[in-house]
């Protein structure tokens, strides 16, 4: 039986009454049935090369159809990721160590771009809860920072001005390990295009997509909320949440409708871009007019 939302993420993990390795564990347990869910509600999944030429990913350029050349020069092999921060485990683990240890799941998301367009993708990946739980989070371990590498010899965009190098985002602990985040290492059941992260990168498929960092070089644990890239660039802009709401218009444009890579017509955008059932219950209690 997949636990209901409401049931994996209770409040106490905010006042350490309840273990991290509980938690995840239950969340683990649960992980199959939620994909399972999120499956069976997605559409046709975008082709490849519709995912892989038309990118935002600002360490190589901000023209969305220039990524994907200028990113053939990034060498994303070897790789390592740094865990550390609250933590019993902090490790560097070679990519390779994990995609042993870790078994390898194929999972189709919608994915919503803040600007207004919007993806179907199969990526393929494990869940971030089972990494975090391999490093032991402490009580203090309340936000989960990401940062991607820097490498301004391979990367052009990290020599211009622009976001501050390397891109930051951050996830809450419980959102963290929610069964739907995934550690992507993969899409189309192949290797993960340069263009979309390669070769680690998140998938938080009811967030904007900003917050589905590329190229992860560190993960830390930490006990205050961490300043982003983007919160950081554009405080006014993009919140720290930044969960998928067609109800709170960005301060530029309407968050209503979104042009799918491929189409020609617009669709409705859906509350949490579609993934409520899941994630709804992570933000009871918190105005989400207010907390975009
Ligand atoms: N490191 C890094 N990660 C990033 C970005 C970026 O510029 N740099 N752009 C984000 C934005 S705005 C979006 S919409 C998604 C796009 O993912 P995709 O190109 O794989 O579709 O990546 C996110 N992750
Ligand atoms: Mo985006």
């Amino acid at each position: 039986m997949t636990p209901r939302p409401s049931e994996i993420t209770p409040q106490p993990l905010w006042d350490g009454r309840r273990g991290f390795l509980q938690q995840a564990l239950v969340l683990l347990g649960g992980a199959g049935g939620a994909a399972a869910r999120a499956q069976a509600i997605v559409e046709a999944p975008n082709t490849r090369d519709e995912v892989s030429r038309y990118n935002n990913y600002y360490e190589f350029s901000s023209n969305k159809e220039a990524v994907w050349k200028l990113a053939e020069e990034f060498q994303p092999q070897p790789w390592t990721v740094t865990i550390d921060g609250a933590c019993e485990k902090p490790r560097t683990w070679a990519l390779d160590d994990l995609l042993r240890r870790h078994a390898q799941e194929d999972r189709v998301y919608r994915l919503r771009c803040v600007e207004g367009w919007s993806a179907v993708v199969p990526w393929r990946g494990f869940p971030l809860a089972a990494l975090l739980a391999a490093s032991q989070p402490t009580s203090r371990a309340r936000f989960v920072a990401f940062e991607s590498v820097l490498r301004p010899a391979e990367m052009v965009g990290q020599r211009r001005p622009g976001l501050n190098w390397p891109y930051a985002e951050a996830l809450r602990i419980d959102e963290a390990i929610h069964p739907l985040t995934l550690l992507v290492t993969g899409a189309y059941g192949q290797a993960l295009p340069t263009a979309n992260g390669a070769p680690l990168r998140l998938a938080v498929p009811w967030k904007y997509g900003f917050k589905s960092i590329k190229a992860i070089a560190r993960i830390r644990l930490v006990e205050q909320p961490p300043a982003t890239a983007w919160t950081q660039a554009a405080p006014a802009e993009y919140g720290f949440y930044a969960n998928v709401n067609p109800e709170v218009a960005h301060p530029r444009w309407s968050q209503k409708r979104e042009l799918r890579l491929g189409e020609t017509a617009k669709r409705a955008t859906l509350p949490f871009n579609g993934y409520g059932a899941e994630v709804a219950a992570l933000y009871a209690g918190l105005d989400l007019r207010q907390n975009y």
